[in-house]
């Protein structure tokens, strides 16, 4: 009996104590909640790190990467990956996964109403707390089912948050640790929200905080010095696990992390191949099915041998199109905890490379940026069978048109000149690309799937990313004579898979020690690379311009 009663006070208490409840979301911001009976009180502390600096919020963001391609896996066989979860929406209307702008909160005496799809009345307020907080107000009612759930994304330039809506409640978020630049953001473009049906905000967040981790990793932000470029023990263990759900590539441990190799075993046209864990080498991965995440070449320059690459990692002490000495580049390769191999040309390839041809093709675009313009069309060759499975195809100008809003300056430079460049135009913005791609009877998806061609001039140069550079550097050198390739269509795949390397050569016998079954000397890192298909695709003319590259299988049609 007593028992019974003390039991029943504890539950009584536990019902009613306002404890708070601390947890991490997707963003990496911490979020502190205390619930009553008629409100939800969040608060958001911003953390100050970004999610390309941050290994914690990464390591965080693959695993929950991994989660929603699993979902999205499921919900494409069941044929549901773009409908709200909410069966109050019709099963037939093709357009309700798209999110909608709702309204942006610009100052404090400002009320947005809106009508949810799960709550008939939704309104929301702000309030400038301090010089570093603010309060959103969200009050959620006339709830239309009782199971239904709505997502609110709301961001300011640099934070984003979402909310999900459960309870016909009053919920207030107060955004903590916002520095000036947050606030002098805010006051000019407000809050912006975004309703999302419940089950498609997931995908979006994911893809949201990929694109992020793409911008920041490839570029460097002048407000994050480089502080250490080493990758943590638990980054790199995330990353192998990661490698092996994703790819199935279960990734072996060295006993030899180093090789010395001699200068004068590294010869012109070399193709150094690159792996860092770090989280993003491994979504390139994911994405081209391929185990390579960075591409150089090496070149002897006034005799001195050189390594030459198109980089732009935040980690790397220098940006662009560059050359840097072997002994120097070695020495930032260990720094960055990079996993090297060094792939010979063939014997017959080596006698055609023209080292003045490559010198001076390679002095022609030396200093030009890092090919952010058509970063994603080496890659994108069909209309839907390139996209990670966290990616519905009809999310694509969705998301653009999104990160457009959101991130300034992405959708320009990641999309908009490749796009202008296939319709032959200049200067279009989004709007305009989709009426004019209507006009000509076709669409962003398939003006995406368009070959990119060699020679495009692009507002700040032509535009290599690291693969391409390097395929531009043989053709260059006179390795596949006058065949016609464009080398801006190579992911790092397509480069080791093609038939130019030695797979018979032979090698120091150090290498041999380190790794008695490559077929190439690793002269760096903790994992033994690997490249299935090595050096087996024949070159041929416009060869990769049509590759699906799906995961899981990541199946090459042939001729493509
Ligand atoms: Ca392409
Ligand atoms: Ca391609």
């Amino acid at each position: 009996m007593r028992l019974g009663l003390l039991l029943a006070i504890v539950l009584v208490l536990g019902l009613y104590t306002q404890a708070a409840e601390i947890n991490t979301n997707k963003f990496g911001s911490l979020e502190v909640v205390t619930e009553t009976e008629h409100t939800i009180e969040k608060e958001i502390y911003f953390s100050e790190d970004s999610i390309v600096h941050d290994h914690v919020v990464r390591a965080q963001h693959q695993k929950d990467s991994l989660d929603q391609a699993k979902v999205n896996m499921q919900k494409m066989v069941e044929r549901r990956i773009d409908k709200c979860e909410d069966s109050t929406f019709p099963a037939d209307d093709d357009f309700q996964f798209l999110p909608v702008f709702v309204g942006s909160l610009v100052n404090d005496s400002q009320t947005i109403e809106y009508e949810g799809t799960c709550f008939k009345s939704l309104t929301l307020k702000m309030e400038h707390l301090s010089t570093d907080s603010v309060k959103v107000t969200v009050n959620a009612r006339n709830k239309a089912s009782t199971f239904c759930r709505e997502a609110l994304f709301m961001s300011t330039t640099l934070r984003h948050h979402v909310e999900y809506l459960f309870f016909e409640k009053t919920h207030t978020l107060v955004f903590k640790n916002l520095d000036e630049d947050d606030i002098i953001d805010l006051n000019l473009t407000g809050v912006k929200t975004y309703l999302f049906c419940h089950g498609v905000v997931d995908s979006f967040v994911s893809v949201f905080n990929t694109v992020k981790l793409f911008l920041g990793g490839l570029g460097a932000n002048p407000k994050y010095p480089i502080i250490g470029s080493h990758v943590p023990e638990y980054m790199e263990k995330a990353n192998v696990h990661f490698v092996k759900e994703a790819l199935g590539w279960e990734m072996e441990k060295r006993d030899v992390t180093e090789v010395v190799l001699d200068e004068s075993e590294i010869h012109d046209g070399d193709f150094l191949a690159i792996t860092r864990l770090d989280g993003l080498d491994e979504i390139i991965m994911w994405g081209t099915g391929g185990r390579v995440g960075h591409s150089t070449v090496a070149l002897h320059i006034d005799g001195e041998l050189n390594i030459i690459e198109s980089q732009d990692a935040w980690y790397w002490p220098k940006h662009k199109i560059q050359r840097n000495p072997y002994k120097q580049w070695i020495q930032y390769a260990k720094n960055c905890d990079f996993h090297v191999s060094v792939l010979p040309l063939k014997d017959e390839y080596r006698e055609k490379f023209n080292n003045t041809a490559a010198l001076e093709w390679f002095e022609s675009v030396e200093g030009m940026p890092y090919g952010y313009h058509n970063f994603l069309f080496s890659w994108v060759d069909t209309e839907d069978e390139n996209l990670p499975p966290t990616l519905p195809k009809q999310f694509v100008p969705v998301a653009f048109e999104m990160f457009g809003e959101l991130l300034p300056g992405v959708m320009e430079t990641f999309f908009l000149q490749a796009m202008n460049h296939r319709l032959n135009t200049t200067g279009l913005n989004f709007k305009q690309v989709v009426s004019e791609a209507a006009k000509r009877d076709t669409n962003l998806s398939e003006l995406m799937a368009q070959p990119e061609l060699d020679g495009w001039m692009y507002s700040d140069g032509y535009s290599y990313v690291c693969s391409c550079f390097v395929i531009g550097v043989y053709k260059a050198a006179g390795l596949f004579g006058d065949m016609e390739l464009n080398a801006v269509e190579f992911t790092p795949k397509d480069l080791y898979q093609l038939n130019v390397f030695n797979t018979t050569a032979v090698l120091p016998e150090k290498c041999k020690q380190a790794d008695p079954d490559l077929p190439f000397c690793q002269i760096l890192g903790k994992y033994r690379m690997s490249m299935p298909g090595y050096s087996t695709i024949e070159p041929y003319a416009h060869m990769n311009e049509h590759c699906a590259s799906a995961a899981p299988e990541f199946i090459r049609p042939e001729g493509c």
